[in-house]
């Protein structure tokens, strides 16, 4: 499983051809998404425990020997696990160590790691794993049904094959759960601290250090704060697409808290503004319209295209319906477990040497997913 530290250390390379070496399937954690989508092998999929594909989550779960390239122990990655994963069963390079089960090596950089194994692969020959990729849905019934946030999973996918991959910025929110279903491919999203705002801005970002045209996916929510950034595409010719989710609603909050009013947000009409920013904007309403409305911004260079895509209030991409309900399990499991449980120990962090201070902190990090 590959995640941040390999693109935070250059190492994207190495570690494709370590999997080649080894024959190894790779998955990306869901920090990691987006990491090693120009490589072979491309990534089976983004490890996302129950509210991922299952066959991927078996893979992981099941495995005798999981790899933890960079991967970092956290709810954001590991909280929704279908079952704890076991640890002692893994080997983690991860923050300048690495750890085998409950043996931490200190003060070996995931670099010097990788390189170490390659040198004792030297002489392996590279093959590919057999594992079957993750399918991404495709084919959009373009009728005047409704929108919802696995259509534009599947337009986008659909607009993909016809003109190519585009890389993708994408904001917190449901857009970002909707990213899983769209095809690998280099992607920048807030996975840890899911600061709203960070779409638009990162995708001009992404256009002005790729020099490639951006995908943006991004909530109504987020679109308040820092959509008028679109207004600078016109001066440096940047033209991402962009696709406001408008759900009139701070929804991912919504599902989690639904008795809370302050999730609905009005409907601000964010295609009106896109001409005096100097793009083009559409609002879309139904299937049919958002494909023609891809389509068109596809075909169209030079200024960015906006489209609005109208969804209903309540309706949540599978993916993060799946998400949410895995959070409530675990916590309702939680509150049951700590309420038999007899009271515990704070973990007082205790400065020892290097193995005892790391399978120390192994073992806090396992008690945060329990939680
Ligand atoms: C700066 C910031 N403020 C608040 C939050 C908490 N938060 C997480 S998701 C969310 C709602 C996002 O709304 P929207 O962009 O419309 O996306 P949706 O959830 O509707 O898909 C909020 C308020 C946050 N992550 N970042
Ligand atoms: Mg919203």
């Amino acid at each position: 499983m590959a995640g941040v530290e390999i693109r935070r250390y250059g190492i994207e390379d190495k570690v494709a051809l370590l999997a080649r070496r080894l024959g190894l399937p790779v998955v990306t954690s869901f920090m990691g998404r987006g990491l090693l989508a120009e490589t072979a092998p491309a990534p089976l999929g983004t490890y996302m425990g129950m509210a991922g594909d299952e066959e991927l989550t078996r893979l992981v779960e099941d495995s005798d020997a999981l790899l933890l390239l960079g991967v970092i122990l956290s709810d954001t990655n590991f909280g929704v696990s279908r079952r704890t994963i076991d640890l002692r069963r893994t080997i983690q390079a991860l923050g300048g160590q690495v750890s085998l089960g409950y043996h931490v090596y200190p003060d070996i950089p995931i670099g010097a790691f990788v390189d170490a194994l390659l040198a004792r692969l030297d002489e392996a020959p590279e093959r590919l794993s057999k594992a079957p990729l993750r399918a991404y849905p495709s084919g959009l019934a373009a009728d005047d049904g409704p929108i919802h946030a696995d259509d534009i999973a599947c337009a986008v996918n659909d607009m993909m094959d016809r003109h190519g991959l585009l890389p993708i910025a994408a904001d917190v929110g449901d857009c970002l759960f909707t990213a899983l279903d769209i095809r690998q491919t280099p992607l920048v999203a807030p996975g840890y601290y899911a600061g709203m705002g960070y779409g638009v801005p990162a995708g001009l970002g992404v256009q002005a250090t790729r020099g490639e045209r951006a995908l943006i996916l991004v909530g109504d929510g987020a679109f308040q704060m820092t959509g008028w950034e679109l207004g600078n595409c016109r001066r440096y010719g940047w033209d991402p697409i962009v696709i406001v989710f408008n759900n009139e609603s701070w929804e991912m909050l919504r599902a989690f808290q639904p008795e809370s009013r302050f999730n609905d947000l009005e409907d601000w009409h964010f295609a009106e503004v896109a001409g005096a920013l100097g793009g083009d904007g559409v609002r879309v309403k139904t299937r049919r319209e958002l494909a023609d409305a891809l389509e068109r911004a596809a075909r169209t260079r030079g200024r960015f295209q906006l489209i609005e895509a109208m969804i209903p209030r309540g309706s949540l991409s599978r993916t993060l319906a799946r998400f949410v309900e895995g959070f409530r399990n675990r916590r309702e499991a939680g509150a049951l477990s700590r309420s038999q449980e007899a009271p515990r120990r704070p973990i007082v962090a205790r400065r020892r040497s290097g193995a005892s201070l790391g399978a120390k902190r192994t073992r806090a990090s396992l008690k945060v997913r329990g939680r």
